[in-house]
């Protein structure tokens, strides 16, 4: 009898040449898609595509890039991505070829060609070690993936013939058309974000820092530790550089916001709701203001305080324009993430410069610190004052509403305290007997530092010479100079603010209204 003419063709032992090629594809794409999307989210210069292509550019030797302008002229770019296309084409291809169930040789191959991404996404201009993470979650994505297909090719369906390891198809294509689906939808994804920053980029680029009706006061000699013949070197910069600025918010991506998109919603306890856009804020009268800013979470002896050149808008003429009602307390301000700040009305009309800030130390708000604008308030805490990317400003009281970290077991109101910091000599510095200068810097906003005074191993407090007073609502830097003994000493500095009341000694943690106590510094002298 003649067997059965079969509907399967024979197993041949190993799926075909195309399915595994195609597997590799998928793979690949899927991390470039991720990749795309995690770092137009997170940081558009750690895409591992554009890191690549990027520092091939900054690496290539001079006859390459002659050799690549000469052929291509100024598709000399274009030129270079669809090279590299075609090499990550040839590998995806190989890696699909090679993987096999439990043997992820294909894997390893992405995982080669992911160490050179983080590595060109390391070694962008301003790289910080994050930047490789983008690369790396990608690349685990699509190793997972290139396994998973795989084992769905070599697999036979259900197992339940041995005899004919079939694939099963179906499966094998539903793994794949998903695996296509998340790369174009992820790539798509952060190519939009990455070209949504590009419009702020560019609408940051054309924004102009409005020149100051009411300037900031000239900062006089002598209140800059590190200027002037008497510098100190390591010292704290009087002005903090926008790059240098501490950042602290909840924005897991740096929201993204135009000023032609940017409206201020005023409403709640006001005589005349209003919606401010961009052009309306022209009509009120610009000031610039250096004014130091601290967060509550700053442990003592922190860096999370930084002083800038604010220019913007008075809070309050913008509050009188709108009409508070009288027993309207709070001002709640949201930012256009969601994140929302409480701010005491009494401390934004009592005269202080509060501010709409757009601008910092002359330039467009980064826009990490909120572009198109925050507010700044000398004397409050970031987290009842500084909202970035504000949006909309609700009046309204402390008894009725509950800002973001109130709600987190933070205090409501949040005055700075006041607080001393020993910047010289160094943590731990081994130093020479003789003079040596200690220095460092001090902040009560708004209340204005009066005296430092230093003190070395529990001794009696001596008093430190203070910078040049700016105003109360900037830091004050000191210097004082110590004659030091041989052997392991402790210094310690406190402030007296403005009002005469002595810096708090008693150890505090930051929850839930900012950390207290004495910043002390271990240095050993020797002969
Ligand atoms: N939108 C928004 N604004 C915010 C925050 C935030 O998380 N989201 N954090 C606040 C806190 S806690 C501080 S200390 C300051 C810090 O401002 P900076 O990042 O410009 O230094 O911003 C404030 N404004
Ligand atoms: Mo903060």
């Amino acid at each position: 009898m003649a067997a059965p003419p079969s509907t399967r063709p024979p197993s041949t032992g190993s799926p075909g040449v195309l399915s595994r090629a195609a597997t590799g594809v998928v793979a690949v794409l899927l991390v470039l898609g991720v990749g795309e999307l995690l770092a137009a989210a997170t940081d558009p210069d750690a895409s591992p595509f554009f890191a690549v292509g990027g520092t091939t550019v900054d690496r290539a030797p001079a006859w390459a890039r002659e050799f690549a302008i000469g052929t291509f002229g100024t598709a000399d770019k274009p030129a270079l991505f669809v090279g590299m296309s075609v090499l990550l084409a040839v590998c995806a291809v190989v890696a699909g070829l090679i993987e096999r169930p439990r043997r992820p040789y294909g894997g390893a191959l992405l995982a080669a060609l992911g160490a050179v991404g983080v590595y060109a996404a390391l070694h962008r201009p301003e790289a910080t070690a994050t930047a490789a993470i983008p690369t790396v979650i990608a690349v685990v994505v699509g190793m997972l993936f290139l396994q998973f297909a795989i084992r769905a090719l070599w697999t036979p369906r259900g197992g339940e013939d041995p005899a004919s390891p079939n694939p099963d198809r179906r499966r094998f294509l539903v793994v794949l058309g998903a695996g296509v689906a998340v790369a174009v939808v992820a790539g798509a994804v952060g190519r939009y974000l990455a070209d949504r920053l590009a419009v702020v980029l560019e609408d940051r680029d054309r924004f102009r820092v409005p020149l100051a009706a009411d300037a900031a006061p000239a900062i006089p000699p002598g209140a800059d530790l590190t200027t002037g013949p008497r510098a100190v070197p390591g010292a704290t910069a009087f002005v903090t550089t926008n790059r240098d600025f501490y950042r602290i918010d909840t924005a897991l991506q740096v929201p993204r916001l135009t000023t032609a998109d940017w409206r201020l919603r005023i409403h709640g306890m006001v005589d005349r709701e209003t919606t401010l856009t961009w052009d309306d804020l022209a009509a009120f009268e610009t000031v610039e203001r250096l004014v130091t800013l601290t967060c509550v979470s700053n442990e003592v002896g922190g860096d999370l305080a930084g002083n800038a050149r604010w220019t913007g808008y008075r809070i309050a003429d913008i509050l009188d324009r709108v009409g508070v009602h009288p027993d309207a307390d709070m001002l709640l301000s949201t930012s256009v993430d969601g994140f929302t700040v409480g701010t005491p009305v009494e401390v934004l009309r009592d005269g202080r410069d509060a501010l709409l800030a757009v601008a910092m130390n002359g330039e467009p708000l980064p826009l990490q610190h909120g572009y198109p604008a925050r507010q700044v308030v000398p004397g409050l805490y970031g987290y009842v004052s500084a909202t970035k990317w504000v949006v909309d400003w609700e009046l309204t009281r402390f008894d009725r509403a509950e800002a973001y970290w109130t709600r987190r077991g933070w205090a409501a109101k949040g005055p700075i305290r006041t607080a001393s910091r020993i910047d010289v000599p160094a943590r731990s510095a081994r130093l020479t007997a003789g003079p040596v200068v200690v220095a460092g810097t001090a902040w009560a906003q708004h209340r204005g530092i009066d005296r430092i005074e230093v003190r070395v191993d529990g001794g009696p407090w001596q008093e430190a010479e203070p910078a040049t007073e700016y105003s109360v609502d900037t830091w004050r830097q000191w210097r004082w100079v110590w004659d030091a003994s041989p052997g392991d000493h402790t210094l310690e500095v406190r402030a007296v603010d403005g009002t005469g009341a002595i810096q708090d000694e008693q150890r505090r943690p930051p929850v839930p209204d900012g950390a207290t106590g004495l910043h002390s510094r271990t240095v050993t002298v020797v002969a």
